[in-house]
């Protein structure tokens, strides 16, 4: 193959913004060595060697897991940190109160003390990335600086890394800056700082997930959400899926879930045999940066290229899709092994545990032996149900907003919002109850807007207005619905089977897209008669869908109450048409 003229000229050349970058980082942490990431699969393969030779990585089953690797994180460094996390703005009032604050100059010099030094004796990797498809208008661009190996690897799948990011940024003149380092791993001096008045993030100390990759949640949600309110758009904790009919129509449909809630399930989706005709694609699953389009409707991409998902759980019956998919070219992260030395998992159904997540010999009185927030990072396209629509610049075009929360009691199986701004209303509302994917207690309910509780890089109150005023703009916007897969009866059993079955749901959702269902009108919004849903072969009994289907208006009238406070404490930020729409439903409620 011919060499492109631009790749004589070397890396740090192409952009001496980042070059400057680069130099003033390497003066103050002091690596032994500095390495351009070109984004190329030997460089890939390459890095990937050099962990495995320093035993960072352990080569998996060559015949049945050919190309996987385990990487077994700090046992203290397993989640996101959202007490450690911090919107640094110049007023206090602009992260609000769903954020940790911290003055910038107070922020930098903690991190500059911390930082000093920090990648002596170690390499360090720069990683220019793009977040969305290279030639959308939409996708964003960012260097990640890094002494993490095992975090260059993660980038390299998860965005777009290399050359062609780096010739993006070289074009655009900004993009984000992104410091990371694994620091000494001790919690103690442990920070995730966002800077989103310079598009800045400052990372130290863990080496794990949205902690360490900061393309994701530091750059897609925290500082994406920010530019997004400025210039007019959505950056979101949402999956993306095409819905393809059995009359043959496709619709997309963005999800919004917290962390480890189904997302990556849902967007994979695999349809129940009693459904025949269904066909389901892939676009993202976990984060939908929303736009408004010249035809009046709501587009998105999905700005990553991979998925960083829990592993336990996935089976052939959850998700055959992701069981099929992690089977090659994967690296697991924290999950326990068998005595062929293949990944193993709690809920992987076959085989057993030899050694647990620790590296330890696995006994059950220790706990599961995968840890429960236990990972896999794996190329987009290795998903039987991926599209090309991933790779369109301009996205795909969204028919209906979802959110959904993990909550045992109360919501219903699904209700549809009567407008966009009742929609709002909606997500806002959104609570669930907490689960691995953060450190802290699992299982407690906490509200959680739009699932954009941890991610939310500015004030909720303004963040709820942005979304009303992009819903103004909308000629055509998408309806909304919320959804509890979650729901439990009085003693504790699921009523709701999930997974494939959740296309009942949405593709009742997708009939009330096309005028084409009936619903019942209640007080929280439309909900479906338990005959509107197509429960042809399910495995549900009438009681549990009437329990699923009916709205329990003294519970709902405490919701009201309880979400009425919570919208006060963001004080004269929370718009008021907010307030008019929840005292609307009050009103329903008690007519
Ligand atoms: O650790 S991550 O933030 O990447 C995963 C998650 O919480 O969704
Ligand atoms: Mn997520």
């Amino acid at each position: 193959m011919a060499t492109a003229p631009h790749t004589l000229v070397s890396m740090p050349e192409l952009s001496p913004g980042v070059s400057e970058w680069v130099e003033q980082v390497r003066e103050l942490t002091q690596p032994a060595k500095v390495y351009w990431c070109d984004g190329s699969q030997s460089e890939f393969q390459r890095i990937r060697g050099e962990l495995v030779a320093r035993g960072e990585l352990k080569e998996l089953n060559k015949e049945t897991f050919p190309n996987c690797h385990l990487y077994r994180s700090d046992p203290t460094d397993v989640a996101r940190v959202e007490h450690l996390t911090f919107v640094c703005t110049q007023s206090k009032d602009d992260a609000g109160p769903n954020n940790n604050w911290m003055a910038p100059d107070e922020a930098k010099a903690k991190m500059r003390g911390l930082f000093a030094g920090c990648m002596k004796g170690r390499t360090l990797y720069v990683v220019p990335y793009c977040m969305g498809p290279i030639d959308s208008p939409y996708a964003r661009c960012g260097v990640e600086i890094t002494d993490s190996a095992y975090v260059v690897l993660n980038m390299a799948i998860m965005t777009r890394i290399g050359r062609r990011a780096l010739e993006r940024i070289a074009a655009e003149g900004t993009f984000v800056k992104g410091l990371h380092s694994t620091g000494d791993l001790n919690p103690a001096r442990r920070f995730i700082m966002h800077f989103p008045e310079e598009l800045g993030i400052q990372s130290i100390g863990s080496g794990y997930g949205g902690n360490a990759l900061l393309g994701k949640k530091c750059h897609a949600l925290r500082i994406a959400s920010w530019q997004a309110r400025s210039e007019g758009w959505l950056a979101e904790h949402m999956l993306i899926v095409g819905l393809q009919s059995p009359r043959g129509e496709t619709h997309y449909v963005a999800a919004a879930f917290p962390s480890a809630c189904g997302k990556t399930n849902l967007a994979m989706l695999i349809p129940p045999d009693a459904l025949p005709g269904w066909k389901v694609f892939t676009v993202g699953d976990d984060i939908a940066w929303l736009h408004p389009g010249p035809d009046g409707r709501l587009w998105a991409i999905n700005p990553e290229s991979g998925y960083f998902g829990v592993v336990p759980g996935t089976n052939p019956k959850t998700n055959k899709n992701a069981y099929d998919m992690i089977r090659h070219d994967t690296l697991f992260t924290n999950v326990a092994l068998t005595a062929d030395n293949e990944p193993w998992w709690e809920g992987r159904k076959d085989s057993q545990p030899v050694t647990d997540w620790l590296g330890r010999p696995y006994d059950p009185s220790n706990g599961p032996a995968a840890h429960p927030n236990s990972r896999f990072t794996v190329a987009a396209t290795q998903n039987p149900a991926y599209t090309q629509a991933a790779a369109e610049p301009r996205g795909v075009p969204i028919s209906a907003l979802i959110f959904g929360g993990r909550r045992r009691e109360l919501a219903p199986l699904v209700y549809e919002a009567r407008s966009w701004a009742h929609g709002v209303l909606v997500g806002a509302s959104v609570a669930s109850e907490t689960t691995a994917a953060a450190v802290g207690e699992v299982g407690v309910v906490r509200r959680d807007p739009m699932a954009m509780k941890p991610f939310a890089g500015y004030n909720y109150g303004d963040y709820f207005a942005h979304w009303l005023n992009v819903g103004a703009k909308l000629k055509r916007p998408p309806r909304m619905f919320h959804v509890n897969w979650f729901r439990q009866s009085a003693d504790g059993k699921f009523l709701w089977p999930g997974f494939g079955d959740n296309l009942r749901v949405l593709s009742w959702m997708l009939e009330r897209c096309a005028n084409r269902a009936e619903a019942q009108d209640t007080a929280i919004g439309f909900l479906p008669r338990p005959g509107d849903l197509n429960l042809q072969g399910a495995d549900v009994s009438a009681q549990a869908v009437t329990e699923l289907t009916t709205v329990d208006k003294a519970g709902w009238l405490r919701e009201v109450g309880d979400f009425r406070g919570y919208l006060q404490e963001f004080g004269s930020h929370t718009p008021k048409q907010l307030y008019d729409e929840l005292a609307e439903v009050e009103r329903r409620l008690k007519a």
